[in-house]
């Protein structure tokens, strides 16, 4: 399978789900700025919204899209991995409401700030938005749990990590303490590590052939 990703963006949460299950899908870079892919191909024949990431299964011509869908899927296809709950049970759907938080409360609230495309209300709004949004992760936090949901690691870990934008975003979350010691129980993750690795690896290579 191939799976395409942007650099420093939510696709991140899929590679680190791949990673855990230790799956090896083709990385492939689309830069978001100049539009190109690392094997040439045309990104909008893939997804027509431009976005990462995207998944093209063996055998499939349509690429899977969306965050959530596609670490849900990998994560639903290896239940041995523990990443996700099982379809049809409670823990499911407290799963999915979790992973809609992050998708529309954070991930889409950060996207406007970065780019820099707001008036100052709109950056307030955001920004108290994402600051109410980190504060529920935060607090859900307090009890002492490792993860989100627990003990265990899931896809709403990879997405709130891959989707942890606030520098860029100018959203200070200093005072959010329980949340920086969950980010760094992730960041010392293999399955994270060698996520960041292969994307550095694959843009430098990407930047290495627009260059030649
Ligand atoms: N609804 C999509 C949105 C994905 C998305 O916003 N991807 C960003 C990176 S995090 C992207 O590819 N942006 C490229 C662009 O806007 O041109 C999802 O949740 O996966």
């Amino acid at each position: 399978m191939k799976l395409y990703i942007a650099q420093a963006t939510c696709s991140l949460a899929a590679q680190a789900i791949a990673n855990e299950i230790g799956l090896t899908p083709e990385l492939v870079h689309f830069d978001v700025f100049g539009k190109s892919t690392t094997d040439g191909t045309t990104f909008s024949d893939v997804n027509s919204l431009l976005y990462v990431p995207a998944l093209v299964l063996d055998g499939e011509k349509e690429a899977l899209t969306e965050t959530i869908t596609i670490t849900s899927y990998l994560a639903d296809q290896h239940p041995e991995a523990n990443l996700i709950p099982k379809h049809g049970t409670l823990e499911r759907a407290r799963m999915d409401q979790l992973l809609t938080f992050i998708a529309t409360e954070i991930a889409q609230k950060h996207i406007p700030l970065m780019r820099k495309l707001m008036t100052p209300e709109g950056i307030e709004f955001h920004t108290n938005k994402l600051l109410t949004a980190y504060g529920v992760l935060d607090k859900q936090l307090a009890d002492g749990r490792s993860y989100l949901t627990g003990e265990q690691f899931t896809v709403a870990d990879a997405y709130v990590w891959a989707t942890l934008w606030h520098k860029r975003s100018g959203v200070n979350l200093d005072h959010l303490k329980n949340l920086a010691a969950y980010i760094a129980r992730i960041e010392a993750r293999p399955a994270v590590q060698k996520a960041l690795k292969d994307e550095a690896e694959l843009v430098a290579l990407h930047k290495e052939r627009l260059a030649a």
